[in-house]
C-alpha cells in the first residue's frame, strides 16, 4: 500500500538535547516511571475528527489543510484513505488507540440505513487494520450536534422524532464500538442545554436525557459492552448553557438518575477551564468520587473565552494533571488528544509535530508528578495540615461520635482557638518549581 506520510519516518526517542523536530525529546515509551513503562502510564489516543477530518475551516474562512489523503472527499474511497492515513500515523508515532464519532468514519447519507451500511463496511476495514497492528479503540461516540436536526439537542430536543433519530445513532455507534472492542462510550452533550429559559422545560429535558442514557446502557450491556460509559462535561459552546457543566454537576446528575454504576467521566482540560476551574480541579473532583474514567488531553488559551482545543504545551498543567492521575492510581481509559493544529500549521509535518509536542508534554508531566510524589514534601505537608483531626476532639469528630452540643461545650471551655497553621502556598509552589527544574 502507498505510504501517505512519505517523508516522515517512525518517530524515534532521541532525548532532550535532540534538535530533530520529528523526534521525541521526553516520551520514551519503555522508560520505567514508578515501576511502570511510560507507555502504560500514558495510553495515548488519536482523535479521528481533528486529525483526519478537520481542515482548518473556521467561521471566517475555508480550510487550509488538505485532508483528502489522495481521495475525493465525501466518498467511501476517502473514508478508507482516512483509515490508511490514521493507522500509518498512529504506527509512526507509537500511539496505541483511537477515538471516533460515527460521522468521522463515513460521509453521512440521506438515509440512516445507508449510513449504517457504510459504517459496517468501514468498521470491517478498521478491524482488519486493528488486527494487523494491535492498535485499539479507546472510545466511540455519536455526533449528535452537527446536523441541523440537533439544533435543540438530541436527548434534550423538543422533537420526539429527532429523539428517535438520536437513539438510532447511539445504537449504531454502540454496535461499532463493541465490534471494535472499544473500552468506553462517550456522551458529550454538545447541544444538550439551552439558549433561553423562556422556551425551555429544564426538568423535562434532563429527564429525557437520563431516559436516553438508560436505554443506551441497557442496549450496550445486552450486546456485550462491558466498558464504561462516559459523560464529558463542558459548560458552554455551542449552547449558552450546557447541562453537563462540570464534573461536579455531571456527577450529581448521574447519581440522581441512578446512572453512576455504569458511567464515569471523560475530563477535558479545555472544558474544565471554560467552566472556571483548573484542569486538575475537575480531575480531583472526579477521582474522589470514583468517577475518573478517561482524559481528553488538550489545552485552552487563557486569553480566549472559547474551546480552542490546542495541543498541550503547558508543562505545569500536564504535571498537575499527572499528579492527580498518579494519586488516583491511574485511569482505566486513556489520553485522547482532542486537539487540532492551529490553522496556519497546515502541513503533514505539523500533524506529527503537534502529537510529538503533546506526547512530550505529558511525558514531562508524568516525570515531574512522579518526582513530586517520591519527594514526599507535599504529602507530608498535607498530612500535617490536618493533624488536629487525628487525636482528641478532632478524632472524635471524624469518627462521627461527636455531637454539636459536645463541641459547643468544648469551645466554651477553651480560650479563643489559635490561628490554623499557615497554608504555605508559596513554599509549596517553590517545591513544585524546585522539582520541575531540578
Ligand atoms: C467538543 C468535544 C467533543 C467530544 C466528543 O468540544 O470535546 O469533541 O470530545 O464528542
Ligand atoms: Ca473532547
Ligand atoms: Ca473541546
Amino acid at each position: 500500500m502507498k505510504e501517505i506520510f512519505e517523508n516522515i519516518p517512525k518517530i524515534p526517542y532521541e532525548g532532550a538535547d535532540s534538535k530533530n523536530p520529528l523526534a521525541f525529546k521526553f516520551y520514551d515509551a519503555k522508560r520505567l516511571v514508578m515501576g511502570k513503562p511510560m507507555e502504560e502510564h500514558l495510553p495515548f489516543a488519536m482523535a479521528w475528527w481533528h486529525n483526519l477530518c478537520a481542515n482548518g475551516t473556521d467561521m471566517f474562512g475555508r480550510g487550509t489543510t488538505d485532508k483528502s489523503f489522495g481521495a475525493e472527499e465525501g466518498t467511501m474511497e476517502h473514508a478508507r484513505a482516512k483509515v490508511d492515513a490514521g493507522f500509518e500515523f498512529m504506527q509512526k508515532l507509537g500511539i496505541t488507540c483511537f477515538c471516533f464519532h460515527d460521522v468521522d468514519l463515513v460521509p453521512e447519507a440521506q438515509d440512516i440505513k445507508e449510513t449504517n451500511r457504510r459504517l459496517d463496511e468501514i468498521s470491517d476495514y478498521i478491524k482488519e487494520k486493528m488486527d494487523a497492528t494491535g492498535i485499539k479503540c479507546l472510545w466511540g461516540t455519536a455526533n449528535m450536534f452537527s446536523n441541523p436536526r440537533y439544533m435543540n439537542g438530541a436527548g434534550s430536543t423538543n422533537s420526539a422524532d429527532v429523539y428517535c433519530f438520536a437513539a438510532a445513532q447511539i445504537k449504531k455507534a454502540l454496535d461499532i464500538t463493541v465490534k471494535l472492542g472499544g473500552k468506553g462510550y462517550v456522551f458529550w452533550g454538545g447541544r444538550e442545554g439551552y439558549e433561553t429559559l423562556l422556551n425551555t422545560d429544564v426538568k423535562f429535558e434532563q429527564e429525557n436525557i437520563a431516559r436516553l442514557m438508560k436505554m443506551a446502557v441497557s442496549y450496550g450491556r445486552s450486546i456485550g459492552f462491558t466498558g464504561d460509559f462516559y459523560i464529558e462535561p463542558k459548560p458552554k459552546e455551542p449552547m449558552k448553557h450546557q447541562y453537563d457543566f462540570d464534573a461536579a454537576t455531571a456527577i450529581g446528575f448521574l447519581r440522581y438518575y441512578g446512572l453512576d454504576q455504569d458511567f464515569k467521566l471523560n475530563i477535558e482540560a479545555n472544558h474544565a477551564t471554560l467552566a472556571g476551574h483548573s484542569f486538575q480541579h475537575d480531575l480531583r473532583i472526579s477521582a474522589i468520587n470514583g468517577m475518573l474514567g478517561s482524559i481528553d488531553a488538550n489545552q485552552g488559551d487563557y486569553l480566549l473565552g472559547w474551546d480552542t482545543d490546542e495541543f498541550p504545551f503547558n508543562v505545569y498543567e500536564t504535571t498537575l494533571c499527572m499528579y492527580e492521575v498518579l494519586k488516583a492510581g491511574g485511569i482505566t481509559g486513556g489520553f485522547n488528544f482532542d486537539a487540532k493544529t492551529r490553522r496556519p500549521s497546515y502541513t503533514k509535518e505539523d500533524m506529527f509535530e503537534a502529537y510529538i509536542l503533546g506526547m512530550d508534554s505529558f511525558a514531562l508531566g508524568l516525570l515531574n508528578a512522579a518526582a513530586m510524589i517520591e519527594d514526599g514534601r507535599i504529602d507530608a505537608f498535607i498530612k500535617e495540615r490536618y493533624a488536629s483531626f487525628e487525636s482528641g476532639i478532632g478524632a472524635k469528630i471524624v469518627s462521627g461520635e461527636a455531637t454539636l452540643k459536645e463541641l459547643s461545650e468544648y469551645a466554651e471551655n477553651m480560650e479563643n482557638p489559635a490561628l490554623p497553621g499557615s497554608g504555605r502556598q508559596e513554599y509549596l509552589e517553590g517545591v513544585v518549581n524546585s522539582i520541575m527544574f531540578r
